[in-house]
């Protein structure tokens, strides 16, 4: 019998993306697939997990009981969502201790945005409405990869996201109903998050080396420029219609397109960020680390109990 050779198996392997068929944990697969995957799969779980420090920071000043329950709940759900991918990317033969390990020490990235702090509560509405809202535009794109663990997690956590940004401009809504004070706050706000908001998606296309292998592979299925352009042709309306300026002198609806010019990004500060020098990048860190370090207790006695469990279950 013909044993494939590497080269066949690659072929056959595109073939099946070709079709539209999904990869799943058995199936072969080449080994710069798996290590891509693992290294976008692994830096998303991370974002969701950082993601929670920023509005965690402002559970104890939430300023009603309602407002406390939702964003408890909202960081719950990241949570929730990084350890939904993590076991995604444990499929990959990579196991959880070596992704956590790599994150603490700063060899995993975790997505720019969490690297800005929280400083009003308008920043919570911001994060939920803008935040959450580019991460469903990526997300939902990501539903239809080819991968069946990543697809699959991406479904349900869309489902939650979506109320994640709803709440977020429920917040921003409603301070622009308020003073003129909570009026200014919602603006600064959206001054501080719409730039790097945008900056989620990545680099440009004719600047982001991953894209064209991940594409071919139907991981991504649309560029990082075309998912952030969906991501303004659908936020700058909702921005309007809350009275909200959009802070981009430059942007102008194109009737012939259909879609919104927009000005330039300051791409220096996205490299500056994921090159570890943003606003909070330490301080993200040096909380994870911390986190890591408190909850040692939790995975000891964890162990012990499966350890005791199958002792259990070898003695029966
Ligand atoms: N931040 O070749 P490129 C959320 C890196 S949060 C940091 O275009 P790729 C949420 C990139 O990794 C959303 N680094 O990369 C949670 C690469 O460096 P390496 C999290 C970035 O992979 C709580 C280099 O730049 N979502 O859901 O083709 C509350 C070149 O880029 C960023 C995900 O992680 C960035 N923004 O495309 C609320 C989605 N952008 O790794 C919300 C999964 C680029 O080669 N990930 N880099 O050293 C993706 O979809 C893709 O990885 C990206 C980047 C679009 C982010």
């Amino acid at each position: 019998m013909h044993t494939p050779t590497e080269q066949e198996r690659e072929t056959e392997f595109q073939a099946r993306i070709d079709r539209g068929e999904m990869i799943e944990p058995k199936d072969w697969m080449p080994e710069r697939y798996r290590k891509q995957l693992i290294r976008m799969m692994s830096q998303h779980a991370h974002s969701e997990v950082v993601g929670m420090l920023p509005e965690g920071n402002w559970i104890t000043r939430a300023p009603s009981l309602r407002r406390k329950a939702v964003l408890l709940a909202k960081v719950q759900d990241e949570g929730g969502h990084g350890l939904y991918i993590y076991c995604g990317t444990e499929t990959l033969d990579v196991s959880r201790e070596q992704m956590i390990d790599d994150l603490l020490s700063g060899k995993a990235k975790y997505s720019s945005i969490f690297n800005y702090p929280t400083q009003t509560w308008a920043d919570i509405g911001a994060i939920g409405w803008l935040v959450d809202g580019a991460a469903i535009v990526n997300q939902t794109a990501l539903a239809k990869c080819s991968y069946g663990p990543y697809s699959r997690a991406m479904v349900r956590i869309c489902k939650e996201e979506n109320f994640h940004h709803k709440q977020g401009y429920e917040i921003l809504a409603t301070l622009m109903k308020g003073t003129p004070e909570q009026r200014a706050m919602a603006q600064d706000s959206m001054n501080r998050w719409w730039w790097p908001s945008l900056m989620m998606f990545g680099p440009s296309d004719k600047d982001s080396p991953n894209s064209g292998e991940l594409m071919r592979w139907k991981v991504k299925r649309h560029s990082n420029d075309d998912l952030r352009q969906r991501f303004i042709d659908r936020t700058v309306p909702q921005a309007e219609n809350i009275g909200l300026k959009v802070p981009d002198a430059d942007l102008k609806f194109n009737p012939e397109t259909k879609h919104y010019n927009h000005g330039e990004i300051d791409w220096a500060e996205f490299y500056n960020v994921i090159k570890g020098n943003g606003i909070c990048n330490r301080e993200r860190l040096k909380a994870r680390r911390e986190a890591h370090q408190q909850g040692a207790w939790v995975r000891e006695a964890a162990e012990a109990f499966a350890a005791k469990h199958k002792e259990n279950m070898i003695a029966a």
